[in-house]
């Protein structure tokens, strides 16, 4: 990646006063979470996650799918955030105005010390019941946990404690209306902002590849990182190919000196 355009990057980034990040499965790559695109392994390898993460395949194999949920929420409890992550977390600490919206249904930016990302897609940690409206549910003793086998398995799903319906995962499938106080948050913050930067994500999935072009429209500076190109580039400035762990890093230093990043 270019020297010449990191430092444009960053002095853009050091001068703005509401920044927008928005991430997708990219930023969690280097914390070893499979993002989308790659192939799904073990028992759904013969699968395709956007048929997978749907309502549809719920309801025709509650125990295929809660079990890769489960699958994943175990991986991601074996995960740590990497220096993506922590970059973007030390970016919210120097601008005062700073929003970070995922994609992601994992909890790696809070543990990174993101303050309230606003999840698009639900979160891996909040299981709620097929109920509506959907009662808050657990994981019961479900084998979420390390005990789960490597490939994953398949894992009836626990009913719901107040209704006895089946709890589900706590993310939107595709198909399903985002929540709408996160989508209005995330429009609004895009509308607002000075510069956005768009990490690790496809920007084929709708209505969050939205969101960097809001921001574009409305006069903000769009940045993205990835490795390759994507559908978004031509709203970006600056399109930094590299990948999150070694951009986001090298952009905080280059922006405001250089970071406590271990
Ligand atoms: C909705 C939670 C309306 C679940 C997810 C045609 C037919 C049918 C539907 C549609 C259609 N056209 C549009 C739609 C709507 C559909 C959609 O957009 N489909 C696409 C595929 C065309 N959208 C929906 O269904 C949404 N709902 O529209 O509802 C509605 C309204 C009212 C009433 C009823 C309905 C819901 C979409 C949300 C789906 N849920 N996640 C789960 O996780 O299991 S989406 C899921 O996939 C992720 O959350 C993420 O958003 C998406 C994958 O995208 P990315 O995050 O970008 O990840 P991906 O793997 O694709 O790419 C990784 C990127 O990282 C790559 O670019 C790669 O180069 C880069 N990368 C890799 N390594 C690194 C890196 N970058 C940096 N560093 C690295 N190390």
């Amino acid at each position: 990646m270019e020297a010449d355009l990191l430092r444009r990057a960053a002095r853009l980034l050091g001068d703005a006063r509401r920044v927008v990040v928005l991430t997708g499965a990219g930023v969690s790559a280097e914390s070893g979470v499979p993002t989308f695109r790659d192939a799904l392994t073990g028992l759904w390898a013969r699968f395709d996650a956007q048929r997978l993460a749907t309502a549809e395949a719920f309801h025709a194999d509650p125990d295929l799918v809660w079990g890769w949920y489960e699958w994943r929420r175990a991986r991601v409890a074996r995960a740590e955030p990497n220096p993506g992550h922590r970059a973007i977390a030390a970016i919210q600490t120097r601008v005062l105005d700073c929003t970070v919206i995922t994609q992601n249904v994992d909890d790696l930016h809070e543990r990174a010390g993101t303050r309230a990302p606003i999840h698009l897609h639900g979160s891996l940690f909040t299981p709620r019941c097929t109920a509506v409206p959907a009662h808050p549910a657990t994981f019961g003793d479900t084998s979420g946990g390390p005990g789960q086998p490597h490939e994953g398995s398949r894992v009836p799903p626990p009913r719901c404690a107040s209704c006895t319906a089946l709890v589900r995962p706590g993310v939107v499938w595709f198909g399903e209306p985002l929540p709408e106080t996160a989508l209005t948050a995330a429009v609004e913050a895009a509308v607002a902002c000075d510069l956005l930067l768009t990490v690790g994500t496809a920007g084929v999935v709708y209505p969050a590849a939205e969101i960097p072009q809001v921001a574009a429209r409305s006069g903000a500076t769009v940045i993205q990182v990835n490795p390759q190109p994507t559908p978004l580039d031509p709203v970006c400035a600056i399109n930094l190919r590299g990948t999150a762990a070694q951009v986001l890093p090298a952009l905080v230093a280059a922006a405001w000196g250089e970071t406590d990043e271990s």
